[in-house]
């Protein structure tokens, strides 16, 4: 047994002065792995009578364990060290001032979009979206606009490149597709409004040919031209922040619509200065009407049965007039002096601010 002394006190001193976990790691299984050094020795025990068995057993036992635990000891030194090391040098210095605060403005078309939803949310109209590109039925035909009907002419329609199946499909010149969709899947009522971008070819100071809609549809048993009067004189005076805003109903023909009329509000116009509220002129903000009984039966609906009404707005129109941003083409500049001065903090959230519940909300 003198050379298992010698062996497990050259391991223990090679623990000892072991400077990393991979050195001590290569010492374990040097010494008691598999094939290590104890390992064997335990081996030779086999060949042994039982009583030199039974004493070198018990010996070479301690040794293991012995070694065992200096191994254990020496570990928790070493990963000590290499957490102390690490923390040393990853050293967090809180003194150091914070990163600049992003000077973000919310869009003001972003902004109106979400004046408009809050206003039709506060009145149970849900939101509906749909695809940029679509099929002419669905823009045109199903709407009451068959090929050849001469709205199509004043629609300015961006088409695709024919597909596969002799089709073109468009840039959906207005967000009513969705409403077809929605109706074409879903029973009454409905009541939904349908923000989004719309394209039509058209550029100059007043028309982009990227710009957004939002349009509305109700449709249910029994609803009728009032409804409809109600419901957009209060978005009218929501919207512009004007309990007592005149409102009037113009009347004016669109193909999926009949009876069909515009809707403006009272204003003045004052040395080239426009001012919204009252006065004896007039400024066109929305159409609207009764959905056609065609475009009710395209969808499968009985318009003895179902009757709805519809109406749209030009977002940037709206965004214009109500915070006196003079040029269209600016929305679209992405000019940062433009936006820290017509844009919105963003936690800034939209109120309503007067005619859905009697005053300001
Ligand atoms: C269905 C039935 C009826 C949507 C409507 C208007 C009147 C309208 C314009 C306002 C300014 C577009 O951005 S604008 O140029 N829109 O005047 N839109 S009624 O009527 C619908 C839509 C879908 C199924």
């Amino acid at each position: 047994m003198e050379s298992l002394d010698a062996v497990s006190s050259e391991i223990i001193g090679a623990i000892a002065i072991a400077d990393s976990l991979d050195v001590l790691e290569a010492i374990r299984i040097d010494a008691l792995g598999k094939k290590g050094r104890i390992s064997l020795m335990m081996r030779e025990l086999g060949g042994m009578n039982a009583e030199d068995r039974r004493v070198a057993g018990q010996t070479l036992n301690k040794v293991k364990d012995d070694i065992a635990n200096a191994i254990a000891a020496k570990q928790k030194i070493l990963a000590a060290a290499v957490l102390n090391e690490r923390l040393e040098a990853e050293r967090l210095d809180v003194s150091l001032p914070s990163r600049p605060e992003t000077d973000a403005r919310l869009h003001p078309l972003s902004r109106t979009i979400e004046e408009v939803i809050a206003i039709f949310g506060e009145m149970g109209f849900q939101v509906a979206e749909g695809p940029d590109i679509e099929s002419d039925y669905y823009n045109f035909t199903a709407l009451n606009i068959p090929p050849e009907h001469p709205a199509r002419q004043e629609h300015d329609t961006f088409y695709l490149p024919v597909d596969a199946e002799g089709r073109r499909k468009v840039l959906r010149t207005h967000t009513s597709p969705v409403q077809i969709r929605t109706m074409e899947s879903n029973d009454p009522p409905i009541r939904i409004i349908v923000p989004g971008r719309t394209y039509r070819s058209d550029h100059d100071a007043t028309h982009s040919p990227m710009f957004h809609q939002c349009e509305g549809l109700v449709i249910g048993d029994g609803i009728h031209m009032g409804h409809l009067k109600g419901c957009l004189i209060d978005f009218c005076r929501a919207f512009f922040g004007v309990d007592d805003l005149p409102v009037r109903f113009r009347p004016s023909y669109f193909p999926f619509t009949e009876p069909s009329a515009e809707v403006d509000i009272g204003c003045t116009r004052q040395n080239g200065a426009l001012k919204i509220g009252a006065g004896d002129d007039w400024l066109e903000i929305l159409g609207s009407g009764m959905v056609n009984p065609r475009v009710l039966e395209n969808c499968g609906y009985d318009p003895e049965k179902y009757q709805g009404f519809a109406f749209g707005m030009g977002i940037e129109r709206i965004a214009m007039l109500k915070y006196g941003i003079p040029d269209l083409r600016t929305f679209y500049d992405s000019d940062l002096r433009w936006m820290r001065h017509y844009g919105f903090l963003p936690f800034d959230a939209p109120s309503i601010h007067a005619g859905l519940s009697g005053g300001g909300v």
